[in-house]
């Protein structure tokens, strides 16, 4: 039985990627540009992680695009986060299946939890607050997020971020992750992964995940 489960956020509690295509697209509204992500293109760009790297990068593609400063790329990506909170506040975005009951079991049974994120704090409160009420993170004894660390996910930063902070071992934890640049991650920090499939990163390659699932309810012994 793992000490602790460690959890990715998007795609993996709760399906919120679709959320932040949408705050994306509202943001260039607002900013004036005229970018639309659809799912095609936007499924294509989740391989870069972070949402301000992940705009700079679609801009870098672009090949009229006017020029953008890191001053647009803040603001664009500040319009982003303020949406992407209110679309989750209307509950629009429950926990995936399998999730609380997981949370809850792992808590009965002793096992620690945290989380390892490439989204921002704001973000994750946003997400369980609404999912699991406003004392949530009483529950976890480490969230690590994108900006905490130097390098995002593929890079295991997040992940040995809160090894460090629980002062365990990796083959003492479970990373449970929806993608192959999560899978990377966690990988590169040692920790063995149970992967739950979510609707843009289905088809990755999971061949170095212990374990891949449709989503958590089909969990038996895997995580325990
Ligand atoms: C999730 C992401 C995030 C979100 C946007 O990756 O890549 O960038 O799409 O969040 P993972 P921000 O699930 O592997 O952690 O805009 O706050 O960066
Ligand atoms: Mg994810």
């Amino acid at each position: 039985r793992a000490a602790a489960l460690i959890f990715d956020v998007d795609g993996t509690l709760a399906e919120t990627e679709e959320l932040h295509r949408l705050a994306f697209n509202h943001a260039f509204v607002r900013h004036g540009l005229d970018w639309q992500w659809d799912r095609a293109v936007y499924k294509d760009l989740l391989r870069v992680t972070g949402g301000k790297e992940r705009m700079r990068a679609y801009h870098a593609r672009q090949r009229l695009a006017p020029p953008l400063s890191d001053e647009d790329i803040a603001a664009l990506h500040c319009i982003k986060t303020a949406h992407y909170a209110e679309l989750v506040e209307t509950g629009c975005c429950p926990l995936r299946p399998g999730v609380a009951d997981l949370l809850m079991a792992a808590k009965a049974r002793g096992q620690r939890l945290a989380i390892a994120t490439t989204t921002s704090h704001g973000n994750i409160d946003a997400l369980l607050s609404q999912a699991l009420g406003r004392r949530w993170a009483a529950d976890f004894d480490a969230v690590v997020a994108g900006d905490d660390v130097q390098h995002k996910k593929p890079a295991p930063d997040v992940y040995l971020e809160v090894l460090a902070r629980l002062k365990l071992e990796p083959l003492d934890c479970v990373a449970i992750e929806d993608s192959a640049n999560g899978l990377i991650a966690a990988s590169r920090a040692n920790i063995p992964v149970l992967i739950t499939r979510s609707m843009f990163f289905r088809e990755d390659d999971f061949t170095e995940a212990q374990v891949v699932l449709d989503d958590l309810s089909g969990l038996d012994d895997a995580a325990k």
